[in-house]
């Protein structure tokens, strides 16, 4: 099994941290997206999707896709640490909160990032109109997941889950849209150094 991914992404990221909290190891291989190598027709024949992470198996089957990834790793690499929750509750209410910060918060800020740099605009049309109105809506979001955190210790309820992986993520890539977590967001902001100090964190930030 190989992963194929760009370490200091954002979807890279989410599945090295989910990796890292499951304690497995997966070998890596670096693609040069800034160069393109994700959308060479080698690369697109082997990926859906044309995009970073990939997941290889060892009979060459591939997976895309960061969410579709690490339910693969939770299925394949089963354990007691339920990131994608235990009982029927906890099921729903990680998927839900998953999809919503995926949704309105990082799709957003991909979607603003893209569109406002054109940093892809090799292979894809950029407008930047679409971008200011997607920086908007993540900002529009943010108190949104300041109060769910104002009453809840981590995004999908009483334990860590996925989505808190995907919030993560989100908090660290704002910084690209120069949005910055601070205290007028301080129960975002605490559940954000809570999360930092996760051993599966700090392992796989010094990767
Ligand atoms: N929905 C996909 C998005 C994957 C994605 O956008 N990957 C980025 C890196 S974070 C990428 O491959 N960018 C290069 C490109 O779009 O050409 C996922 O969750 O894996």
């Amino acid at each position: 099994m190989k992963l194929y991914e760009k370490a200091p992404t954002p979807n890279s990221l989410r599945v090295s941290l989910f990796i890292a909290e499951k304690g497995i190891e997966i070998p890596r291989v670096d693609v040069d997206i800034r160069g393109g190598e994700n959308v060479t027709d080698e690369f697109k024949a082997k990926s859906p999707n044309g995009k970073i992470p990939l997941l290889e198996l060892d009979d060459e089957t591939t997976i895309c896709e960061s969410v579709a990834i690490c339910r693969y790793i939770d299925a394949a690499f089963p354990t007691n640490h339920h990131l994608f929750g235990e009982d029927a509750l906890a099921i729903g209410q990680v998927e839900m909160w998953n999809r919503i910060v995926e949704f309105q918060g990082l799709y957003a800020a991909f979607q603003a990032f893209r569109n406002i740099t054109g940093i892809y605009k090799d292979r894809e049309r950029c407008v930047e109109a679409w971008g200011k109105e997607s920086k908007q809506r993540l900002e529009e979001f943010l108190p949104e997941l300041e109060k769910r955190l104002t009453t809840s210790p981590y995004v999908a309820g009483d334990k860590f889950s996925v989505a808190d992986i995907t919030a993560y993520v989100l908090c660290g890539f704002m910084k690209n849209l120069d949005l910055h977590l601070d205290e007028s967001l301080p129960a975002l902001l605490a559940w954000h150094r809570k999360i930092s100090e996760r051993p599966a964190f700090i392992e796989a930030s010094t990767k």
